[in-house]
């Protein structure tokens, strides 16, 4: 008759007790002899605890995140018929990070990390960052899993306490590297090109770390995939706003009062929107099969905001329904937000298009990155006094350079032409942007 077993935490070394991160199996999973429990961490290494005996999981006496110490028990098995009964958990050795990577291999592990992995190989060419992958913050079992399948973790993004990768990061990172057509479950060694070395600068003088922010990290993975993976045309033009300058000055001498400030930026949202709805394509995602283009009939417009802790992109709703008031005061509103961290993940979602604006700063043009799944971004430069050959003679205009970045699987040129010359075109005359 099987017996029921209480499968306990074994010796763990130096540690009075330790977190569980991870549960690694169900009620009702049958498992072998050693196949691994839970998931614990100290804040030296994390390691697996495996199971004494072999059997189906009955009951599960441990949650995320409970501490556990020697002896406690982790899961009550019916141990398979013939299974020995051992009374006394085996010694668990600690292993260092090192050695943690080691363990779960089930045969040596040459000097690239990569060689082993056997399943999924979409590149001859791909290659995983050893140290990288080391440093990833993930259990021995998933990174078994990640290696099976030639998945460099230092691409997955982890959905698990504290940022930890579980093993659906994984499993949902594969796929969308297979739907999308990212070529390497590897991420940008597809492209075949040679891994950054690690340089040690104090060599040649002295220097100082310094931690990415989060944000950093973010936008920065975001812009990489984007900057790869979407063949960019950028497109210049140049405004003539001399008279909406002098309509915003006047507007702002008017509204002064009711604290309302106009800056070029409420009118080129607006110009956006009308080019939006002229161009429907430039209102689009693709779906990542590369089937399908969703056309939205919302008017959502972005805005690049430039923060102490890096870039963030607020969305303004229903730009074209609303006023230029409305617009100013909103932009003043969510730009205030986004500096003081106060933005909801939702006020950063819904954009039909954004607009970077670095004309507060300087410069002439530039090429903004697509902020996908979006598929166009206007850039803008910091206008200037110019003199404009007006047929028969130079006049003095005030021209606002424009750069506008799209997706050449969407748009064609001839359209991001059109889209850019329409919207310049209303920024021209700004009794347009009214209509
Ligand atoms: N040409 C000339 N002057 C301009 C201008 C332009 N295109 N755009 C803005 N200005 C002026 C404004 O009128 C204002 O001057 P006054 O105070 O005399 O009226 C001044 O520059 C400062 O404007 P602002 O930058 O504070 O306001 P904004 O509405 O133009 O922009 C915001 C708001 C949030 C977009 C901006 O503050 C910001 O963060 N910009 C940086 C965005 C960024 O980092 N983009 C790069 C992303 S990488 O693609």
């Amino acid at each position: 008759m099987s017996e029921m077993v209480e499968v306990k935490v074994p010796d763990i070394g130096d540690f009075d007790s330790v977190e569980i991160i991870e549960i690694l199996v169900s009620v009702g999973d049958q498992i072998a002899e050693e196949d691994s429990l839970i998931t614990v961490e100290s804040d030296k290494a994390s390691m697996e605890i495996p199971s004494s005996h072999a059997g189906t999981v009955k009951e599960i006496k441990v949650a995320i995140g409970d501490s556990i110490a020697e002896g406690a028990t982790v899961v009550v098995l019916e141990a398979s018929a013939g299974a020995a009964v051992v009374e006394e958990p085996k010694k668990q050795e600690v292993p260092e990070e090192q050695a943690e990577i080691a363990k779960v291999e089930t045969k040596p592990e040459p000097a690239s990390v990569v060689e082993t992995a056997p399943a999924i190989r979409p590149s001859p060419t791909a290659k995983i960052d050893p140290v990288n992958f080391k440093n990833a913050h993930a259990s021995p079992a998933v990174r078994k899993f990640a290696r099976e399948l030639g998945v460099d973790l230092s691409k997955v993004d982890g959905s698990g306490r504290s940022s930890r990768i579980v093993k659906d990061d994984v499993q949902a990172f594969v796929k969308r590297v297979l739907t999308t057509g990212g070529g390497s479950v590897n991420g940008g060694s597809a492209l075949g090109v040679e891994p950054m070395p690690e340089i040690d600068f104090s060599q040649f003088g002295e220097v100082e770390t310094v931690a990415l922010s989060k944000i950093n990290k973010l936008t920065g993975k975001f812009l990489h995939r984007n900057w790869v993976t979407i063949p960019h045309i950028t497109q210049f033009d140049e405004a003539d706003i001399t008279s909406l300058e002098a309509f915003r000055k006047q507007l702002n001498k008017e509204y002064e009062r009711e604290g309302v400030k106009f800056t070029m930026l409420s009118f080129i949202m607006k110009a956006v929107a009308a080019g939006l709805k002229k161009y429907p394509r430039f209102n689009s995602s693709l779906e990542p099969s590369g089937e399908n283009l969703i056309l939205k009939n919302y008017f959502n417009v972005g805005v690049a905001v430039d923060t102490p802790d890096g870039l963030v992109v607020p969305v303004i709703r229903d730009v074209d329904k609303k006023s230029l008031v409305e617009i100013s005061l909103e932009l003043r509103e969510i730009s205030g937000k986004a500096r003081d961290k106060k933005l909801k993940p939702s006020d950063m979602q819904g954009g039909s298009m954004s607009i970077s604006s670095l004309g507060g700063i300087g410069g002439t043009k530039f090429t903004p990155i697509v902020n996908a799944p979006e598929v166009a971004i206007l850039g803008v430069s910091k206008a200037e006094m110019k003199p404009v050959w007006n047929g028969s003679e130079f006049e003095p205009k005030l021209m606002c350079p424009l750069c506008l970045s799209y997706d050449h699987r969407v748009i064609d040129g001839a359209d991001g032409a059109r889209f850019i010359t329409y919207v310049s075109g209303l920024l021209a005359d700004a009794r347009r942007l009214l209509l």
